[in-house]
């Protein structure tokens, strides 16, 4: 009865001052009452350790060696217990909790299977996961409670941060990587006195960021297992998913069923869809081989590509009408051919010089007269006494005689000068007539 009425004092004190997360505030560090409450926690842990021992089970099981919890042993009861949980607050070490005035006494702390109610204490606890430490919350006096020795071990995490262990703020907890860091990062924890860790555990040495090391309880495995109680607690590792197209960073989480895989990203071979599918940092980098442009000018030869739509294209200079420029512009494998066409049959198409550009010059036994081309000695449609004489002039005809303009009269060339048969009177004057 005393021991209730310490407790009920204790609960008055606590509850006013608790906090979200860890202990609520408590001075009551009864000598008396903690012994007493001593054998009343075993009393009560043997009603119902379960929610603690369950916890442990990973642990305690394996070394079932320590035996030290009755929880263990209780373990199998916890089912009901359970169901007492929800009916309203409880007294008893280890029963689930979600706050502090869920624990009779006020005492809700995080441990490794869950947030669970646990008690003052002066030196021991009823649990070996348990450690009898002073605690001094919110400028309280310091009173001795029983708080989880590894209360974050193996939880899934992306820096320290996520593994510090506030309600022993001596313990360095470390974000560890995995045996194999692909699989992500999990809290390990400082090794107790001598080296000691939890069952399944082994105390090894982790190299700090800035040098040096730090002995930290890690999985004797490498790997560790997302605990049921966390699966409501949103915890994220990073980790790598890789393959033969490459490797993409991702995230794991803790739900219902165990830690998700790595995802979302899986690397894949590299297509055109605006997506980094191989995670190599690059948005659609396919290795480009050649291809062809085609169009109705002819085919040039480009190289593949990705378009801002993600749509495969043949990158390149499209094939384009030749031009007297130097270039190959239809990609024929010559360049400026068939350009500076005149459409006349007596000229050369020529497409030279330091500018590139087109002459005609009038072919050899050719006149180009007033833009019609006449063959050699073609006679001048239009005065018959004037033929194409190359050798004369390319481009304007050339008299009868070869030597200058010509008279055509009366159905006869004459050369200038040239007298009329029997009237020497009248001559060729070109300069006058050509007719008459
Ligand atoms: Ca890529
Ligand atoms: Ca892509
Ligand atoms: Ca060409
Ligand atoms: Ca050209």
């Amino acid at each position: 009865m005393q021991l209730k009425s310490i407790r009920l004092q204790l609960l008055a004190m606590l509850i006013p001052m608790a906090l979200g997360l860890g202990f609520s505030l408590g001075a009551c560090q009864d000598s008396s009452g903690d012994s007493g409450q001593g054998g009343d926690t075993a009393e009560d842990d043997a009603e119902q350790p379960r929610d603690v021992s369950e916890d442990d089970v990973g642990a305690a099981d394996t070394a079932s060696g320590d035996g030290v919890n009755p929880q263990d042993a209780m373990a199998p009861d916890g089912t009901a217990d359970t169901t007492e949980d929800t009916s309203g607050p409880c007294d008893t070490f280890g029963c689930a909790c979600n706050e502090n005035v869920d624990c009779l006494n006020g005492l809700c702390v995080d441990s490794v299977d869950g947030r669970v109610c646990t008690d003052t204490c002066i030196t021991e606890c009823p649990s070996d996961d348990f450690l009898c430490i002073p605690i001094a919350l919110g400028g309280s006096d310091p009173f001795n409670a029983c708080v989880p020795k590894f209360p974050n071990l193996c939880k899934p995490c992306r820096e320290n941060a996520d593994c510090r262990n506030t309600l022993r703020a001596g313990q360095a907890s470390l974000c560890v990587p995995a045996s194999d860091p692909r699989e992500g990062s999990f809290c390990a924890a400082e090794c107790d006195a001598g080296g000691t860790c939890p069952s399944g555990f082994v105390c090894g040495d982790v190299t700090l960021a800035g040098g040096g090391t730090s002995k930290q309880c890690l999985p004797d495995d490498g790997m560790c297992e997302c605990r049921p109680a966390w699966s409501n607690l949103g915890l994220v590792t990073d980790c790598t998913t890789e393959n033969a197209f490459g490797a993409c960073g991702g995230t794991r989480t803790c739900g219902i069923d165990g830690l998700t895989t790595c995802g979302p990203a899986v690397p894949a071979a590299e297509t055109c869809n605006r997506g980094d599918d191989d995670c190599n940092g690059s948005t659609d980098d396919i290795p480009a081989v050649t291809c062809d442009i085609t169009n109705g000018f002819g085919t040039c030869a480009g190289q593949t590509g990705c378009d801002e739509t993600g749509a495969e294209i043949c990158e390149g200079s499209a094939p384009a009408a030749e031009a007297c420029n130097g270039l190959d512009d239809n990609c024929s494998g010559a360049p400026d051919e068939g350009t500076c066409d005149d459409s006349l049959i007596c000229t050369d198409n020529v497409c030279g010089g330091a500018n590139r550009a087109c002459t005609n010059p009038i072919k050899a036994d050719s006149c180009l007269i007033d833009g019609q081309c006449y063959a050699e000695n073609a006679v001048n449609p239009a005065f018959p006494c004037q033929r194409c004489v190359s050798a004369v002039s390319k481009t304007s005809w050339t008299g009868a005689d070869d030597a200058g303009p010509s008279c055509y009269i009366e159905g006869e060339c004459w050369p200038a000068g040239a007298g009329k048969p029997n009237e020497p009177c009248l001559r060729c004057r070109p300069t006058l007539s050509t007719t008459t």
